[in-house]
């Protein structure tokens, strides 16, 4: 099956510590996998958000005006029947993926999100101890804003905690794990994975649903090309083999990649992993 996609690339990393990602698309756009993608999918299109990074703006600026654009583009790939894969950049564009999703979905919008990520990404500009952005995107979209993000994902939170499952979660602080708690979080423990397996624990919604995949949640060794590894991760082969049928899934709306930080990359092993992703998403039930 073919399906209508529109990559739409977010180049920043004014969200991260670790500025690596903002060359995410660049260098995955000039390694051919686009060109690859697009050779056995037809109709494939490529789209760039623009991120005016400057001295002058703060990195809440230059990320809440790459959100708003995001969220734009995402709403109209929607309301053409397109199926958006939005890759970064950090974490942080989170924010405008899914507040543009929301805003493309038919009253009340609802969907569920999964979560993949070795971090919580509940924090607030109180609780951050190193007051990076993409530490904070999932409660931005739960309405626990960033004053200068307010504006993306408001006037309503996109997002209600019962609507997302965080998966392979390893690395968080306490206000954060109080935080998902107290909101009813779904929060399903990189132990739990292990002990149980992938496939075994991963929600199969029967509802529209969308997937956002911080690539530090696979383990470091298989995907190192990522600015806050955490080691103990999910294999990527366990990854691959749960994904297939959710991005078979019709009811899967959307996809989102971030984290890509190819300074990190050896042998090219996360931007292969990236584009077999990819290429399950575009060509949904063909053989890899
Ligand atoms: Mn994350």
């Amino acid at each position: 099956m073919n399906r209508r996609c529109t990559i739409i690339a977010v180049g920043i990393g004014e969200g991260a510590r670790d500025p690596g990602c903002a060359k995410g698309p660049e260098i995955l756009k000039k390694s051919g996998v686009f060109d690859r993608l697009a050779a056995r999918s037809p109709g494939l299109c490529w789209q760039e958000v623009p991120v005016s990074a400057s001295a002058a703006a703060s990195p809440a600026t230059v990320v809440a005006r790459a959100c708003d654009a995001l969220a734009q583009a995402v709403a109209a790939v929607r309301s053409e029947g397109r199926f958006p894969i939005v890759i970064g950049g950090d974490h942080s564009i989170a924010m405008g993926t899914w507040s543009g999703l929301s805003r493309a979905l038919a009253p009340p919008g609802r969907f569920d999100l999964l979560w993949i990520d070795a971090h919580m990404d509940c924090h607030d500009p109180s609780t951050s101890p190193s007051g990076a952005l993409h530490g904070m995107p999932l409660a931005c979209l739960l309405g626990r804003c960033h004053p200068q993000l307010a504006g993306v994902a408001c006037p309503a939170p996109p997002l209600k905690p019962g609507d997302v499952t965080l998966v392979g979660v390893r690395s968080f602080e306490r206000e954060e794990d109080s935080f998902a708690h107290q909101s009813g979080l779904r929060v399903i423990r990189m132990e739990e994975v292990t002990a149980k397996g992938l496939a075994a624990i991963l929600p199969r919604p029967t509802g529209p649903f969308g997937i956002t995949l911080d690539l530090d949640a696979i383990d470091p060794g298989d995907a190192p090309a990522v600015g806050s590894p955490v080691p103990g991760g999910i294999a990527a082969s366990e990854l691959l083999e749960s994904l297939r049928p959710l991005l078979a899934s019709p009811h899967c709306l959307a996809l989102e990649i971030a984290e890509y930080s190819p300074p990190h990359d050896v042998a090219d092993k996360t931007a292969i992993l990236m584009e077999t992703i990819l290429a399950m998403a575009a060509q949904p039930g063909e053989p890899p």
